[in-house]
């Protein structure tokens, strides 16, 4: 039987990974983080199955001690500050958690298990400023937020870790992936739940920013398998993962009011305060290494992800 470490395993990804790794019959720990109240809610049907470790990406013992109790085959970095919006307030926690603390995992396997195989969940963030479209794993970075600039250390270093010690390390630059378990501060499911309530005369409108952002949007569930599917390989290496469609944040208002049988324009307020110092414009994936050297592709489409979490924001909203 496998073991796997995953960190970030009560965030949205983390939660996926889990039941797939479960369903490949994996023994799966998970580092969780002391918080003051429990949020176990991503992962309450499989809370008893999941071998819990206490632990901070920012506390390199908990991390060396977390690798020697689960002794894992596989290490899938995914905890972060993942809030791009948050990284402007909170600028040095960010850079130390979704950046430095990057290190502190590589660290821990190395000094513990070095032959385990990493992964680090990168971002289509790096690519920031649009250089060239699409975006594939040889497009320069440009980050636009303090983010995306932790992003793209935890990226170099892994890289680096990779071609210094020989470990078998990957970085999968993920873009944009949502589900009904995205935070609701992130732009799909802050939509959605929206919905869901004018819809249920909860509430009367949606406050919002820049509505031109283009975004590559796929589906959670889809994307988790090609973090496992990256490390199976022969050899490792690093793997754009997205759609290949960009759809506007207008056209997910849209797509997300127009399923309810709303328009969009009479409940949304433009509110300054959801616009970003520095905006990434335009994020278009090319993921076909990911398609020929994984055999990956995305089994869920823009349309049916937003209405699939517009139902269950609709049965959540209603109970
Ligand atoms: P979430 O925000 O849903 O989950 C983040 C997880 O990290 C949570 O479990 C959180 O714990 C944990 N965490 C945060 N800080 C720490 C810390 N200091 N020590 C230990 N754990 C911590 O993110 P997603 O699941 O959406 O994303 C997973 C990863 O993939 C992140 O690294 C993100 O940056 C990256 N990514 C995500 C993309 C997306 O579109 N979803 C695209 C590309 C990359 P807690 O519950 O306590 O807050
Ligand atoms: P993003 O996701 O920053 O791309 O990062 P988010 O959903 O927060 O924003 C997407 C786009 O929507 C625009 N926008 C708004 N966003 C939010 N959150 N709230 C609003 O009211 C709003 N109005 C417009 C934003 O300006 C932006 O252009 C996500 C995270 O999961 C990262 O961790 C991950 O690395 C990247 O995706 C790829």
């Amino acid at each position: 039987m496998k073991r796997a470490l995953i960190t970030g395993i009560t965030g949205q990804d983390g939660s996926y990974l889990a039941e797939l790794l479960l369903e490949k019959g994996y023994e799966v720990y998970g580092l969780r983080r002391r918080t003051s109240t429990p949020n176990f809610e991503n992962v309450a049907a499989i809370q008893d199955r999941i071998h819990w470790l206490s632990g901070d990406l920012t506390d390199l013992a908990s991390l060396i001690e977390a690798v020697r109790v689960s002794d894992p085959d596989e290490v899938y970095n995914l905890a972060a500050q993942s809030f791009v919006a948050a990284s402007w307030p909170q600028p040095i926690a960010t850079g130390q958690i979704t950046g430095m603390a990057v290190t502190n995992m590589l660290e821990a396997v190395r000094i513990v298990k070095p032959t385990a195989r990493f992964y680090q969940a990168s971002s289509s963030e790096m690519f920031g400023k649009v250089v060239e479209t699409p975006q594939k794993e040889t497009t320069p970075f440009y980050p636009r937020s303090p983010y995306g600039v932790a992003k793209v250390y935890g990226h170099w270093i892994t890289v680096n870790y990779r071609e210094s010690f020989n470990m078998y390390a990957c970085s999968g630059i993920l873009f944009n992936h949502e589900s009904p378990r995205r935070g609701l501060e992130f732009v799909t499911r802050k939509v959605t739940n929206a919905v869901a309530r004018i819809k249920l005369g909860l509430d009367r409108e949606l406050r919002m920013g820049n509505l031109d952002a283009l975004r590559d949007w796929g589906y959670a569930g889809d994307y988790v398998k090609a973090m496992w599917l990256m490390l199976q390989q022969d050899e490792p290496d690093d793997y754009v993962i997205a759609t290949g469609e960009t759809h506007s944040v207008r056209e997910l208002l849209e797509v997300a009011f127009g399923y309810v049988g709303l328009d969009y324009r009479q409940y949304v307020v433009i509110d300054p305060a959801f616009v970003r110092p520095a905006e990434v414009d335009l994020l278009l994936g090319d993921s076909s290494k990911a398609g020929s050297k994984l055999g990956w592709k995305r089994e869920v489409d823009f349309k049916q992800l937003i209405e699939m979490m517009v139902n269950q924001d609709l049965e959540r909203n209603r109970t």
